[in-house]
C-alpha cells in the first residue's frame, strides 16, 4: 500500500517574501479560477540565521534533511517581512548571509491524491539567492531578489499509483483584467494613446516600520490614498521590481509606472563584464515575463545610477537595452543616470533620458539660488546632445520632520520646501518643451544602512516613514493638482478607482 504525504515541509535559503501554492503556475501572478486553487503560505515560519564563521553550517549539517527545530533553536518569523527589524538582536539586525525559513504545510487531499492535479510552488520574491527544499529534496534555486520563481512539485507531494497511466489532459484557464493603451516616444514627447503625457509623481520604496520590505495591504492602500491626495499620476519602482499586487493597484487606479530592474551599484569596471551582462539580461527576461501584462507599466528601466561614464558601459547597455527591446518591442527602455551628459556611454541607447540631480544638497550646500541655472543647463545639455525627452527622475532634500528654520537651513522643513520651489521653477521653463516628467525623491522616509549621512535612514521623504506629511507634501500637492488639471489626463488618479476610468482602458 502506498501512502501519500499529507504534510510537506519546505526549507528556504534567504528571505522569503510571500508565496503561494497553485495548481498551475506559468510565472504570472497565480490567479484563482474554477480550474485553479491557491494556498497562501504567508504566516509564521520557523527561522534561523546561520551565524557560524563560514556561514555554511546549515549546508554542512544538512539542516534541510529534517525539520529545522531538530537541528537547533529556531525563531518565529512572519512572512512576508524583512527579518532585520523584527527582533531585538543587534546581530540579526545587521546580518548578511544564509538564513533558513521552514514551514509545514497541510495540502488539500485532492492535490495529493488526484494525479491530474498539478501542484506548483511559487515564491513571490526571496532575496537574494534562494534554495528551496521540499520534503528534503532540493527543488528550486534562484538568483536575484524581487522576482518570482516556481517549480512543479507534484511528484514530491503526490503518490505514484499505477492509475497514473490513465491521467488525461486537464484544461486550465484563468482570466486577467485587461487595459489597452499605446505608448510612444518622439524627440521631445512621451505619448500615451497618442497624447503627450507628463509624469508628475514620486519615487517610492517598499519600506515601512517593523515590516521593512514585507508586503502589506493596509500600507499599500494607504500609499495609494496618499498618491491620490497628492495628485500624482506616476511612480518609478526605484530600485527594484515591486510586489505584483502593487502593479495590480496601479492598473486599477490609473497610475503610470516606470518598472525598474534591481541593478543598483554597477559602479566598478568589473561590474560591466560578460557575466554581468548575462545575468542582467536574464533578470530583465524575468521582469518582462512577470509584468508585461500590466498596462500601467509604460517603460522599463534597466538600472539606477550605474557608472555609465566608463568605456565598458557603452557595450554593456547596448546589449541589455537591445535585449529588453527584443523581449518587449511595445515599451520604451531607459536607465536612470547621474553621469555627466558628455561622458555617458549608455545614453545613446535609451529612449528617454532619466536624470538624477541633487543640486543644493550633495554640493553647493544652501545655495538654492543656483538651482534654476544648474537645472536649466543640465536639461539643455542633455537635449542638445541627444534630442530625446527628459525626465527629472530624482531630486530632493533630507528633512527631519518638525525641524524648522527660517531663513531655511539644510534638514529643516523650510529648506526642503525652498529647494523644491526652485526645482519647480526650473522644470516649468522646460515643461511642455522636452521635459516630460518629474519624480520627487522620495515619497516617504525609508530605512538605510547607517552612515554619517543618514539620520535613522534616508529622510528625503515628503511623508515620514509613518506616512504623515511634511510641509513639502502640501507644496507638491498644490503643484501636482495644478498640472493634473492643465494636462489631458486630469482623471488619471483623480477619478479612477477602477479600470474603466483609467487611461489604460
Ligand atoms: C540617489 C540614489 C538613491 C539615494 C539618493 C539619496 O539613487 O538610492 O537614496 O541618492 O542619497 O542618488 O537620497
Amino acid at each position: 500500500m502506498v501512502r501519500w504525504p499529507a504534510v510537506a515541509w519546505v526549507t528556504l535559503g534567504p528571505l522569503l517574501w510571500g508565496c503561494a501554492l497553485a495548481l498551475q503556475g506559468g510565472m504570472l501572478y497565480p490567479r484563482e479560477s474554477p480550474s485553479r486553487e491557491r494556498k497562501s503560505l504567508d504566516g509564521l515560519w520557523s527561522f534561523r540565521a546561520d551565524f557560524s564563521d563560514n556561514r555554511r553550517r546549515g549546508f554542512e549539517e544538512q539542516w534541510y534533511r529534517r525539520p529545522l527545530r531538530e537541528s537547533g533553536p529556531t525563531l518565529d518569523m512572519p512572512v512576508p517581512s524583512s527579518f532585520n527589524d523584527i527582533g531585538q538582536d543587534w546581530q540579526l539586525r545587521h546580518f548578511v548571509g544564509w538564513v533558513w525559513y521552514e514551514r509545514e504545510v497541510t495540502l488539500p487531499e485532492r492535490w495529493t491524491q488526484d494525479l491530474r492535479t498539478r501542484v506548483v510552488l511559487r515564491i513571490g520574491s526571496a532575496h537574494s539567492y534562494a534554495i528551496v527544499w521540499v520534503n528534503g529534496v532540493n527543488t528550486l534555486e534562484h538568483e536575484g531578489g524581487y522576482l518570482p520563481f516556481e517549480a512543479d512539485i507534484s511528484s514530491l507531494v503526490q503518490v505514484r499509483l499505477t492509475a497514473q497511466t490513465s491521467v488525461g489532459p486537464v484544461s486550465d484557464f484563468y482570466t486577467l483584467p485587461v487595459g489597452i493603451r499605446t505608448v510612444a516616444v518622439t524627440e521631445s514627447q512621451f505619448l500615451i494613446n497618442g497624447k503627450p503625457f507628463y509624469f508628475h509623481g514620486v519615487n517610492k520604496h517598499e519600506d515601512a516600520d517593523i515590516r521593512g520590505k514585507g508586503f502589506d495591504w493596509p500600507l499599500l492602500v494607504k500609499d495609494f490614498n496618499l498618491l491620490l491626495w497628492l495628485g500624482a499620476n506616476a511612480f518609478r519602482t526605484s530600485h527594484y521590481p515591486y510586489a505584483e499586487e502593487v502593479l495590480q493597484m496601479c492598473d486599477r487606479y490609473g497610475i503610470v509606472v516606470i518598472d525598474e530592474c534591481p541593478a543598483v551599484g554597477l559602479v566598478l569596471p568589473q561590474h560591466f563584464s560578460n557575466t554581468s551582462v548575462n545575468h542582467h539580461t536574464r533578470v530583465m527576461e524575468e521582469l518582462v515575463r512577470r509584468d508585461k501584462n500590466h498596462p500601467a507599466v509604460v517603460m522599463w528601466s534597466v538600472a539606477n545610477e550605474p557608472a555609465s561614464y566608463l568605456e565598458s558601459a557603452g557595450y554593456y547597455f547596448k546589449m541589455v537595452i537591445t535585449h529588453t527591446k527584443a523581449l518587449d518591442p511595445s515599451r520604451p527602455v531607459t536607465f536612470v543616470t547621474n553621469s555627466n551628459y558628455a561622458a555617458d556611454k549608455g545614453a545613446p541607447y535609451v529612449d528617454v533620458i532619466c536624470v538624477n540631480s541633487y543640486y543644493s544638497w550633495y554640493h553647493d550646500y544652501g545655495h538654492l539660488e543656483l538651482i534654476q541655472l544648474q537645472l536649466g543647463t543640465q536639461f539643455e545639455n542633455w537635449f542638445k546632445t541627444y534630442h530625446k525627452p527628459i525626465i527629472q527622475s530624482e531630486y530632493g532634500a533630507e528633512t527631519i520632520v518638525g525641524l524648522h528654520q527660517d531663513p531655511p537651513l539644510m534638514f529643516s522643513e523650510e529648506y526642503q520646501k525652498a529647494l523644491l520651489e526652485q526645482y519647480h521653477l526650473g522644470l516649468d521653463q522646460k515643461r511642455g518643451k522636452y521635459v516630460v516628467g518629474e519624480l520627487i525623491w522620495n515619497f516617504a522616509d525609508f530605512m538605510t544602512n547607517q552612515s554619517p549621512q543618514r539620520v535613522l535612514g534616508n529622510k528625503k521623504g515628503i511623508f515620514t516613514r509613518q506616512r504623515q506629511p511634511k510641509a513639502a507634501a502640501f507644496l507638491l500637492r498644490e503643484r501636482y493638482w495644478k498640472i493634473a488639471n492643465e494636462t489631458r489626463y486630469p482623471h488619471s488618479v483623480a477619478k479612477s478607482q477602477c479600470l474603466e476610468n483609467s487611461p489604460f482602458t
